[in-house]
């Protein structure tokens, strides 16, 4: 299998331990789904067509930046408890380099139903890390801002090169940057025919490609894309 497969594998099946399932959606989408339901200003830049690959030229019709429209859709069909997790395959519009590509891979998770709290949140993150890098993984959370989760986060864990000693890998501070998380703002869970009153919900979100180079060091983001055999051939596993 491709390497990025690899270790989707490997993020949807410590997810699914915790009972979340798969959901997937289209890689075509409207701007609803992948803007306005998930609390979007008219005017944020994510919008742009800088930013955003738009189909025809038309404002509605775009490539999904993010996988949280698929996450979008199933509120929109179900009611709580929803536990799912979406991988996928998400584009932008940026220059390619070794440190950025057009298109990439996420994988997010949903679990949304009645008391579901930071604690619940927390607590999933610390058992994804040590599940994905190892028993000894410490994990920290640093306040962040995204339009879709009130409180917001992104999540460290502790170097998996150096033991949080310190290297050159993590520039010194013991620490890499893996994910972003919150709780899902109350706007999104209305705006998705969920009643923000009766249920809350948290949300993670994490690049494949960004995963993959923290455990195997892959220098240059265009090797997952250009299919030299010697590459591929690198990375084997059961799954
Ligand atoms: C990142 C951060 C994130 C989410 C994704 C989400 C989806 C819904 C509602 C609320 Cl439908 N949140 N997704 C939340 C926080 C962070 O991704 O850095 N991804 C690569």
């Amino acid at each position: 299998r491709h390497t990025l497969s690899l270790v989707r594998n490997e993020i949807v099946s410590i997810f699914s331990r915790l009972g979340f399932s798969i959901a997937e959606g289209p890689e075509i989408e409207d701007d609803w789904h992948v803007f306005s339901s998930l609390n979007f200003a008219a005017d944020h830049p994510a919008r742009d067509m800088q930013d955003t690959f738009f189909i025809q030229r038309n404002p509605d019709v775009l490539l999904r930046t993010h996988t949280s429209s698929v996450q979008s859709r199933v509120m929109e069909k179900a009611q709580p408890p929803i536990r799912i997790i979406c991988p996928g395959r998400v584009y932008r519009n940026e220059a390619i380099s070794a440190r950025a590509h057009c298109f990439f891979h996420q994988v997010e998770a949903l679990y949304v139903d009645k008391n579901v709290s930071f604690v619940d949140l927390k607590q999933t993150l610390l058992y994804f890390a040590q599940e994905m890098f190892g028993p000894e993984t410490k994990i920290r959370l640093r306040p962040s801002y995204f339009p879709f989760t009130e409180p917001s986060a992104e999540m460290d864990i502790s170097c998996n090169l150096c033991g949080g000693k310190g290297c050159s890998f993590c520039k010194h501070t013991g620490w890499v940057e893996i994910l972003g998380c919150g709780m899902v703002d109350p706007n999104v869970l209305d705006a998705c025919g969920i009643d923000s009153k009766e249920y809350t919900g948290f949300a993670l979100g994490m690049g494949i490609e960004r995963i993959t180079n923290l455990k195997y060091q892959v220098k240059d983001l265009r090797m997952f894309s250009e299919n030299d055999t010697r590459f591929l051939e690198e990375f084997t596993s059961a799954h």
